[in-house]
């Protein structure tokens, strides 16, 4: 097994209904089992145009190769009607591996981990969030990066619904200003139609 982090991004159509369906296609997987899920966090858009997105993290435990785990976060981005039109454009949806155990990964199509998530507030708080001890391989504590990233403009989201405990279906163990977001972390009841299995 090994443990991977995830970065999620949206900022086009209902990015929060998709990022909540993602996870679910993720926690679907009969090789994944979701550890945790960061709250959900506005965020100003860098290097990028567009809307303000929505970003969180997740903390998987995997037997998936890295390179499936590529395949899936691919296969995922396009039935959310991900597509490119130019580097950074607004997106559906945006999947990146940041961490994949302890390994380091330099190839064209994959670099683990990934080369500028220290650089990113929408990466490291919701990160840190949910693993504030976090070593990044090679480079050290992730929370030793915040202070250079904090005039970067993200607001954490309260859950619409505070009636439900964190740690439910999807394994999460995040917690925003109350309660962790659930709706939608039920994989029986609100798989969304999708390419998780
Ligand atoms: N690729 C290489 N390494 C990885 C990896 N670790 N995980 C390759 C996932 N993919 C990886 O990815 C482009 C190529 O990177 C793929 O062919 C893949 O094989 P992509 O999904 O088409 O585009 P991307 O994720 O936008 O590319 P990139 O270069 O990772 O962009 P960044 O640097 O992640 O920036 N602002 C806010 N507030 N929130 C955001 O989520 N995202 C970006 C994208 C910019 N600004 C943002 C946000
Ligand atoms: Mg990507």
């Amino acid at each position: 097994m090994t443990v991977a982090y995830l970065g999620l991004g949206a900022n086009l159509g209902d990015a929060r209904q998709t990022l909540k369906d993602a996870v679910v296609c993720l926690a679907q997987q009969h090789t994944i089992t979701v550890l945790a899920k960061s709250s959900f966090y506005r965020t100003a858009p860098i290097d990028a145009g567009g809307d303000d997105y929505l970003n969180l993290v997740v903390k998987l435990d995997t037997t998936m190769p890295v390179r499936h785990l590529l395949a899936l976060c691919h296969t995922i981005e396009h039935h959310f009607g991900r597509e490119r039109p130019f580097r950074n454009a607004p997106r559906t949806l945006d999947l990146d591996i940041l961490l994949y155990g302890e390994h380091a990964i330099d190839e064209p199509d994959l670099i683990v981990p990934h080369p500028r998530m220290t650089e990113r507030a929408f990466v490291l708080v919701p990160l840190v969030e949910i693993e504030p001890t976090l070593i990044i391989p090679q480079r050290g504590r992730a929370d030793a990066f915040l202070a250079a990233v904090m005039d970067q403009r993200i607001e954490k989201l309260k859950s619409p619904c505070q009636c439900l405990a964190p740690n439910t279906a999807a394994g999460s163990s995040a917690r925003s200003d109350g309660a962790a977001d659930n709706a939608g972390d039920n994989a029986a009841d609100n798989a969304p139609k999708g390419p998780c299995r």
